[in-house]
């Protein structure tokens, strides 16, 4: 049996089945959840142009909410409990059906007011989107290209063009570039890079990337600007006053790109390390996984296995000096950025941090290097380099590296096996 409920303002079929709680495990859960969970699918049935319900059912929606946030805040990310983020998924679906219901039921509403429910909308399927990972992704995607479907893209942003400063020019030693490679073939990159795991920057494999003729600051405004997701703020995450916050990509460029040169680094914001061509499939379209990857991996299924995230920011953003366990390319397609790396067998003289959480983050800066402290890390050979739009930093596995952007710029990461 097929039975559909609509959502009236987003003029949504909805399957009765998206909210298949078969999928949440009693067990696993205090009571109290799983009787509000089956009261909102009780109401679901009977809410159909009855406000009170649809209230009810709202203020429940918000205690589950509120509740699976701060279990979904306890812990680390990685350590955070799947049933977590499904039951903030399912909650924030039930919200998203409920509010359309509502707001459906409170009369006629002028264009500002269904843009402002239409955009509450996407905010909330974000939320589900970013805390619940691959879980529900294509039910929240699904909402949201409703939304935007129904939706005038002419977006009340600040109609100037922003041009891109010149980067900043920073002098690099002779001795320890990094090696540059036109277009090398698959078995060059393979035996001279890849074998002896040998960083690379590589230059002529990204022409055919339409992101590089139509990324700006404008057009990421115009894709995305309406959707919330996570900016670090602060100088680097190693520091004590560093913090994450959810906002708009408006919000984003105008707080933190939009600003009169010379912001203090403690008021830097940087949306770093984000799966945004997941949360935003058309901006995937733009940008092309390295081919090298496909020879090289060890994955049949490449393409649902490799990690894709977006770093955009101001100049002046810093990356300390880490290492990640995959094999990247990171690519470039606004601004410069300066790299330097190390061998990962020089860890010993980079004074990791102690602890699990920052044990792949050094405690050295590196381009103010504190000798007194950290002495073995003096002298150490290293490879530096700037990275151009259009050129993609082949960085090995476990190998350190440091990064500060030069100007504005947009990278794209691709972490493959
Ligand atoms: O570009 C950055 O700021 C850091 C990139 C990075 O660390 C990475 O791709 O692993």
């Amino acid at each position: 049996m097929e039975s559909l409920t609509r959502l009236p303002i987003l003029n949504f079929n909805l399957k009765e089945d998206l909210i298949d709680l078969s999928r949440i495990q009693k067990h696993q859960f205090p009571d109290f959840v799983f009787k509000n969970l089956n009261f909102l699918n009780l109401c679901l049935n009977n809410a159909q142009s009855n406000l009170n319900v649809i209230n009810k059912a709202l203020y429940v929606c918000d205690i589950l909410i509120d509740y699976s946030w701060e279990m979904l805040n306890t812990n680390i990310w990685i350590f955070v409990e799947e049933k977590w983020r499904l039951l903030y998924a399912f909650t924030t679906l039930f919200k998203i059906i409920f509010l359309d219901m509502q707001f459906a039921g409170t009369g006629s509403h002028t264009d500002q007011l269904i843009d402002q429910h239409k955009q509450n909308i996407v905010k909330l399927a974000d939320l589900g989107l970013l805390m619940s990972g691959p879980l529900m992704e294509t039910e929240f995607n699904n909402i949201i290209k409703i939304v935007e479907n129904t939706s005038n893209r002419e977006l009340n942003f600040k109609k100037r063009r922003i041009e891109v400063e010149q980067p900043i020019k920073i002098n690099l030693n002779e001795d320890f570039l990094i090696k540059y490679e036109k277009s090398p073939s698959i078995e060059r990159f393979r035996d001279e890079y890849f074998y002896k795991e040998m960083p690379v920057i590589i230059d002529n494999q990204m022409q055919h990337w339409p992101a590089l003729k139509t990324w700006s600051v404008e057009y990421i405004l115009e894709k995305a600007g309406n959707r919330t997701v996570p900016i670090e703020i602060g100088s680097k995450y190693t520091d004590t006053n560093w913090s994450q916050k959810l906002m708009s990509v408006k919000d984003f460029v105008d707080k933190f790109i939009l600003i009169d040169k010379e912001v203090s680094a403690e008021n830097k914001g940087y949306l770093a390390q984000h799966p945004l061509f997941n949360q935003i499939p058309e901006l995937k379209e733009d940008i092309y996984i390295p081919e090298y990857c496909y020879y090289l991996s060890k994955d049949d299924e490449l393409e649902s296995s490799i990690d894709i995230n977006a770093w955009f920011g101001p100049g002046g953003t810093i990356s300390p000096l880490h290492y990640d366990p995959k094999p990247n390319f990171l690519c470039q397609v606004i601004g410069e950025k300066y790299v330097r790396l190390y061998e990962h067998k020089y860890s010993n003289c980079l004074y990791p941090n102690e602890g699990n959480i920052l044990k792949n983050t050094s405690q050295i800066d590196v381009e103010h290097l504190d000798e007194s402290k950290f002495p073995l890390a003096k002298n150490l050979p290293y490879w530096e380099g700037v990275l151009k739009p259009g050129q993609m930093l082949y960085i090995p596995a476990k190998c350190w590296h440091y990064i500060r952007s030069l100007s504005l710029s947009f990278s794209v990461s691709f972490w493959w096996n």
